[in-house]
């Protein structure tokens, strides 16, 4: 097939998901295009089935608000009939589902079908799309297209709660490639410049956006280094980072904890994690959890959204109310004070990583892009 894939090229969930289905697409044999503002962060290497292009918006002074979806659904026009795309595939519904529907009223004009599926990732329900302001254009985009889907179960049940939605909606877990990371020869163990051999090494990966509760990471982690010695790796940026570094002074553990800035080097740090941290207000799934148990991290997180469907209580980790720090700190110091309780967990984490292999996932999204093209 040739399918179009619209996302956010940044450091957000919704974008590795996006380039990381794309390329795995590639690899199956479908041609792929990529269309968005810049060249996701995940698409270091452009493979012979993968094409990139750049949407461009003029600048031009009379604008307070430069027309995006106008310059998009533009794009997606004219690479639809360059290329002859069958299908277009957008990652988050603010504006990338609102652009593609127009692009096919354009391309129907021209006596072209092409059909629209479209992925809901979170924020774009829960956050932004439900504001009073955007909620009537995401809920008729959404109702426009022909496939959507959503990354939990949890997020299915709040898209319908927010929104008059008269679609199906297929949930369609996010997924790792279970063995990518491991068989990386880049990735060498530096355990020793983050941390001393007797400390552990937990980690949170974010946008440090409020709705991460990052003040709560750092106060669980302010509680296990009074138990037991440990560090902490803070990776990734955004608006509560320097409320994060204050924090860290007040509780004076600044020499313990790193912060990264956004990295690449992802799959290095969590190679030498012992716990990942992921309190948030919510998720709609949780990636950088899933991410991180992939390595056999054990994970300590909220109970919040779709996290109980990614992080098993007990099992894989341990979750608790949004905000209960002390709870989270007790679990993190259950699961590191004993090596037995560690390793077990850790062997836990692996297995249940396993059930969002790529492999298993993957043929979900080709089916219902089958279905799709039938749908006319
Ligand atoms: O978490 C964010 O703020 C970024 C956001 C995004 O759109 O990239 O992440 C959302 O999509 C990810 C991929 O599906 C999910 O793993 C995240 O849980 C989800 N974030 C929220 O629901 C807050």
């Amino acid at each position: 097939m040739k399918i179009a894939i619209v996302c956010y090229p940044t450091f957000g969930g919704s974008g590795v998901v996006a380039t990381e289905l794309g390329l795995e697409l590639a690899r199956r044999g479908h041609e792929i295009h990529f269309i968005t503002y810049s060249q996701p962060v995940r698409l270091s290497q452009l493979s012979p089935n993968v094409h990139y292009h750049e949407v461009n918006v003029p600048e031009y002074p009379l604008f307070h608000y430069q027309p995006y979806e106008l310059a998009l659904s533009s794009k997606l026009v004219d690479m639809v009939k360059l290329y002859g795309i069958e299908l277009l595939h957008v990652h988050y519904a603010i504006p990338h589902a609102y652009a593609a529907y127009m692009a096919k009223q354009m391309l129907k004009d021209e006596g072209i079908y092409v059909p629209i599926v479209t992925t809901l990732h979170g924020t774009d329900i829960t956050l932004v799309g439900s504001h009073p302001f955007y909620k009537p254009a995401v809920a008729f985009s959404i109702n426009k297209s022909d496939i959507v889907t959503s990354v939990s179960q949890s997020l299915k049940d709040d898209t319908y709660r927010h929104f008059n939605i008269r679609k199906e909606i297929h949930v369609i877990p996010n997924f790792i490639e279970l063995d990518k990371n491991m068989k990386d020869p880049s990735i060498s163990c530096r355990r020793s410049v983050m941390a001393n051999e007797n400390e552990r090494i937990l980690t949170h990966i974010s946008n440090f956006r409020k709705i991460k509760r990052i003040p709560d990471v750092i106060k669980i982690f302010n509680e296990v280094q009074k138990q037991l010695p440990a560090k902490l790796m803070m990776v990734g940026d955004g608006p509560e980072r320097a409320k994060a570094e204050k924090l860290c002074q007040k509780y004076g553990i600044s020499d313990k904890v790193i912060f990264f800035g956004n990295s690449n080097e992802i799959d290095q740090i969590l190679s030498y994690t012992d716990l990942f941290l992921l309190p948030s207000e919510t998720e709609s799934f949780g990636l950088a959890a899933l991410e991180a148990m992939v390595w056999g991290i054990p994970v300590i997180s909220s109970n919040s959204g779709g996290l109980p469907e990614v992080n098993f209580d007990g099992i894989s980790g341990y979750l608790s109310d949004v905000g209960d720090v002390d709870a989270m700190a007790a679990n993190a110091i259950k699961i590191l004070g004993n090596e037995t309780i560690y390793q077990k967990f850790r062997k836990n984490a692996r297995e249940v990583a396993s059930q969002f292999n790529i492999d298993k996932i993957l043929p979900l999204y080709e089916a219902l892009y089958e279905e799709a093209l039938h749908v006319k």
